[in-house]
């Protein structure tokens, strides 16, 4: 890149050109575009142009805001001032009441078509939606008046993906997913609870820098980013493969960093990358099941907040085997399930080959709980 152009960006961003590179790449990354992609994203990143984002909150708990805040590289302060320009955003706001409701408006009016939409919590929709309102309007009119001029719509978390945790059964006030209303433009899904900010970031970016939203499923998902089960990528697949299990909360297999299949882990059915990119940049680790619960599928519709934690999951393509081989086996010791079949076969003594087989069933089982 042109040191002019980089020069700009130290001033500008407050980044050094390595770290800003570094960035750079990290997004390109994220997104698993080709190499040299980073330097198209570093020039539409350089443009002085900054996209208008108006940013509505509806039932949620903040944490989508909250987790965004606590993005590094660069900062979301950094991003919000020098890269997008956001024009309103409750939590963040100085102004407050009619002033913020006016800053709205004018930056609807002004941008015309040009704004990116970007929704917070889910939406009400029993009893015409009263159940959310601000200013005055309910989270339903709103939505669908900040979306009718909106360049782009985006849903981020999993609140405002398909509901979330507000639309739990019994679902009192018909709490419901943006693409449940907005329905002529297509709505993009950043679904977690909360969700991984380098996600949004990602796909702000790719709009940024392509002047196109990334390809999506058909929920609306950024295929880069819940192309893959959690399952795929976790680092304990190992052990899920080998039959090592943690059986309950601080037991020795849980202490071993077992697979945490059997204390209700959604990773087999869960679609995200959580194990991938990780949160909030504090290094290997910092990621459910890397803290040692088990993966809940908040991303997942009908799996986070719907399934029971600890209920088992349904692996979408991966199923656990049936039986376990051992690592190692041990020379000359033992009796092997088919050994002791044979043995019985010959002696004529199935019912001894039976008791053998429950035998090594038990043992299988003492050894996914690390009790071996
Ligand atoms: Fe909270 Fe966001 Fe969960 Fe929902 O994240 S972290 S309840 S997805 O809308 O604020
Ligand atoms: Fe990881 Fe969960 Fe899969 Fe086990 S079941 S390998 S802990 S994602
Ligand atoms: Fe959610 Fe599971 Fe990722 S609980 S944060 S989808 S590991």
């Amino acid at each position: 890149m042109k040191d002019d152009i980089l020069n700009a960006i130290e001033t500008r961003l407050g980044l050094s050109r390595r770290s800003f590179m570094q960035f750079c790449a990290a997004m390109a990354g994220t997104m698993g575009l080709p190499s040299g992609a980073e330097a198209e994203i570093a020039k539409a990143i350089a443009s002085p142009k900054r996209p208008p984002v108006i940013w509505l909150h509806f039932q949620e708990c903040t944490g989508c805001t909250e987790s965004l805040l606590r993005a590094d590289h660069p900062t979301l302060d950094k991003l919000i001032l020098e890269i997008i320009s956001l024009d309103y955003h409750e939590s963040l706001f100085a102004a407050a009441g009619h002033q913020a409701e006016a800053a709205r408006k004018a930056s609807m009016a002004a941008n015309k078509g040009k704004y990116i939409l970007v929704v917070e919590g889910a939406i009400p929709v029993k009893d015409g939606g009263i159940y959310c309102k601000i200013g005055g309007q309910t989270a339903l009119d709103m939505v669908k008046e900040c979306a009718a001029d909106a360049a782009a719509v985006v849903a981020i978390g999993s609140c405002a993906s398909w509901g979330g945790m507000p639309s739990t059964s019994p679902n009192p006030t018909g709490s419901t997913g943006v693409n449940e209303i907005i329905k002529d433009k297509p709505v993009v899904t950043i679904p977690g609870c909360p969700p991984n900010p380098y996600n949004l970031l990602s796909t702000v970016v790719h709009f940024l820098t392509f002047g196109k939203l990334p390809d999506l499923d058909e929920k609306g998902r950024p295929k880069f980013a819940y192309g893959r089960i959690v399952h795929e990528n976790c680092e304990r697949r190992a052990h899920f493969d080998a039959g090592r299990f943690a059986q309950e909360f601080g037991d020795e297999g849980h202490r071993k960093g077992f697979c945490l299949y059997k204390l209700g882990c959604k990773g087999p059915e869960t679609y995200a990358n959580c194990p991938s990119i990780l949160f909030g940049d504090v290094g290997s680790g910092s990621w459910p099941v890397g803290t040692g619960h088990p993966c809940i599928g908040c991303t997942e519709q009908g799996i986070g907040f719907q399934k029971p934690i600890h209920a088992l999951a349904e692996p979408k393509y991966v199923v656990p085997p049936v039986s376990y081989p051992r690592i190692t086996e041990d020379q000359g010791q033992g009796m092997t399930t088919g050994s002791a079949a044979l043995i019985a076969g010959v002696a004529g003594l199935a019912a001894g080959a039976g008791l053998a087989l429950g035998r090594n069933l038990g043992k299988s089982d003492d050894q996914s709980s690390g009790k071996e």
